[in-house]
């Protein structure tokens, strides 16, 4: 038997779990789509005590066949547990969700793992604060099939005493990761991370398109070109992004924007639609600003 502090006002007694050596803790989830039921599941499979809700009934059958509980309303959910893990569609169904049972969450701690703006982590973490509620926003860094395996990280950010409390309750889920006390953070970082991903992706997607274009063989580029000059520059293009205009002078900014234009002229006469060349020209407008900035060799 053990005891652990929630809340910072009431404490909960929890159980050892004899079959996975792990405490057992009573943890609430909200919210079963694709991601929910996935955590929903972690936590199961972690030896935790784990009460589920969907807007949508059905959706826990799979989880209460493995051991779940499923509550009728959000409100008899979040009086299941002193953890309420959320994770539904968009800040508009967290705030649908929520408001009608915050009182009922007073005391207890909620972890909001719902995409959404830094701002509207902010002024959840403000409403749940006015109403006693403790809280910490996250971001997944993870699709459904990873979490619960290695290279699975949640952002979390909040106060530091409650993350060190949560981290090691929720770690079953994704290695968590603790980026700040500005509850905006989590999403902050996620957003920009995902900004990073979908630059990658914006990038290989108008690479294939062009070699198709021009009738290359779109697989054996992928492979023995695309992918290890991609894995060859990628760790070079994180350190290399920087906030000003300080493109460093081996860099060379005015090479790089006429290799960038032409870039831009070998898409156009390739049929490419322009749409997807967006990459070039933001680098090739890094690339002008520094040039005019003076910062060329
Ligand atoms: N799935 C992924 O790959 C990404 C990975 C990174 C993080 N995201 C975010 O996780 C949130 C949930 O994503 P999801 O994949 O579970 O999404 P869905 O399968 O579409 O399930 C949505 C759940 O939200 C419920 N819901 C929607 N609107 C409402 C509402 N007004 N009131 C209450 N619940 C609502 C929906 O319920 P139902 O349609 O089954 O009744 C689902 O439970 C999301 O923020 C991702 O960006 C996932």
């Amino acid at each position: 038997m053990r005891s652990c502090d929630w809340s910072g006002a009431r404490w909960t007694v929890v159980r050892m779990n004899m079959n996975t050596n792990t405490i057992t803790e009573r943890i609430t989830v909200l919210g079963l789509g694709a991601m929910g039921r996935a955590l929903a599941g972690a936590l199961l499979a972690a030896g935790h005590d784990v009460t589920v809700w969907n807007r949508t009934p059905g959706k826990a059958d799979g989880l209460v066949a493995r051991g779940a509980r499923s509550a009728p309303s959000v409100a008899e959910a979040v009086e299941a547990s002193p953890l309420t893990v959320v994770c539904l569609l968009n800040n508009a169904s967290v705030h649908e969700t929520l408001e009608p049972v915050v009182g009922k969450l007073a005391g207890r701690t909620l972890v909001n793992l719902t995409s959404g703006s830094a701002q509207q982590a902010r002024e959840l973490a403000s409403l749940l604060g006015e109403h006693g509620v403790r809280s910490l926003a996250g971001g997944i860094m993870a699709v459904p099939p990873m979490v619960g395996t290695e290279g699975a990280v949640i952002l979390y950010s909040g106060e530091r005493d409650l993350f060190d409390q949560v981290a090691p309750v929720l770690s079953p889920l994704a290695r968590p990761h603790w980026v700040g006390e500005d509850p905006g953070f989590a999403a902050l970082y996620d957003r920009a991370a995902l900004s990073g991903m979908y630059g990658i992706s914006a990038g290989a997607i108008h690479a294939v398109k062009l070699i198709h274009a021009e009738g290359g063989d779109v697989e054996t580029f992928k492979r023995e070109v695309l992918a290890p000059w991609m894995e060859l520059t990628l760790p070079l293009m994180v350190a290399g992004a920087v906030v000003s205009e300080e493109v460093p002078e081996e860099y060379n900014a005015d090479m790089q924007a006429v290799g960038l234009e032409t870039m831009l002229a070998t898409s156009a006469a390739a049929g490419v639609p322009d749409e997807l060349a967006g990459h070039l020209r933001a680098s090739l407008w890094v690339m002008r600003r520094a040039a005019q900035a003076g910062q060329v060799a």
